[in-house]
């Protein structure tokens, strides 16, 4: 496998800066360095969100790539036809294979488009699947998504979501999959091997990376990358990848910070402080302290080789 280098990555930009997003964006930042990190030739496919709202205003486009926009529902299963569509292609001598990347945000992913998904890792296309997760359907308006963490407001959840965030690289994993990994967009090398990673494998592989917004999370958009550092140093985010079932934690978080040194610098958790609210917050800890646990044991029951 090849490690990432930081003079690799120059010249390739796969999305040009001639695109809308708010200041501060995480999930640009996260898009850009997915790219940069991609093996050419690739094409992205997009399901609708904030991403293809940003990159697409017509009649422009800030894609330097192929890029296809597919409706919300079905992203991977168009990733899927062009995967096959081109291994024919191959086959017959008319056309060149393509690493196919798709980027989707966290409701397009952990909700609504969440059986194609299942069916394109089942069926073993090879295929690497995003999820840049802003935790909420930012792009209509901060709606509270299965990826929206426990605490925290959106408009749809205006005193707070009362559910724990969905567990989706489990979910993945479970389809027995080569590769699933998080990634943060602050360890740009970390991201940038598990992209090519992915890409080596002969099959689908399934990366989830956090996006700080700072519209929908509510913190001054020169703290994005913060946020992000933060959620990692917190273990509100454990850092690890699944390689053919075999566990490795990426960033060892031996002393974790306070949890809420995270939640007090975002606004959308001002209800989970609260003192009537103190079960939620004692909640929302438990489940950060039992995730991280759980990585723990499978990193040492199923050890990376
Ligand atoms: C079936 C369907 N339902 C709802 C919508 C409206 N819609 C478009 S994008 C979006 C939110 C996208 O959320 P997410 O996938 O998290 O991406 P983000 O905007 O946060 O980047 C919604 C609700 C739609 N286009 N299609
Ligand atoms: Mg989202």
């Amino acid at each position: 496998m090849q490690v990432a280098k930081l003079e690799d990555l120059y010249g390739r930009e796969g999305i040009s800066p001639g695109h809308s997003a708010c200041a501060g964006c995480g999930m640009m930042v996260t898009v850009r360095q997915i790219l940069l990190a991609a093996e050419p030739p690739y094409l992205v496919v997009s399901p609708t969100g904030c991403l293809e709202i940003v990159s697409s205003p017509y009649p422009y486009t800030a894609w330097r790539v192929p890029w296809v926009h597919v409706a919300f529902e079905n992203a991977a299963a168009v990733a899927s036809g062009i995967e096959a569509a081109l291994r024919v292609l191959e086959r017959k001598g008319l056309g060149k294979r393509h690493n196919i990347i798709v980027l989707g945000g966290d409701g397009g992913t952990f909700d609504i488009g969440f059986q194609a998904l299942s069916g394109a890792l089942e069926r073993g296309h090879k295929m690497l699947y995003v999820c840049y997760d802003n935790e909420a359907y930012m792009n209509t308006g901060i709606q509270r998504s299965a990826a929206t963490p426990l605490g925290a407001s959106t408009t749809t959840s205006p005193i707070g979501k009362l559910e724990p965030k969905k567990d989706i690289v489990s979910i993945a994993a479970a389809h027995g999959i080569p590769y699933a990994a998080t990634a943060s967009p602050h360890l740009w090398r970390d991201l940038a091997n598990k992209v090519k990673k992915a890409l080596s494998y002969d099959g689908p592989s399934f990366m989830h990376v956090l996006s700080p917004c700072p519209r929908g999370w509510y913190f001054d958009s020169n703290q994005t990358i913060k946020m992000a550092k933060l959620a990692v140093e917190t273990r509100i985010f454990p850092i690890y990848e699944i390689e053919e079932g075999r566990y490795r934690i990426n960033v060892m978080v031996s002393k974790p910070r306070p949890v809420e040194d995270y939640i007090k610098a975002q606004r959308r958790f001002a209800y989970l402080l609260r003192p009537e609210n103190a079960e939620l917050l004692e909640r929302f800890k438990k489940l950060v302290e039992d995730r991280w646990n759980y990585l723990l044991r499978m990193a040492e029951a199923f050890p990376a080789k």
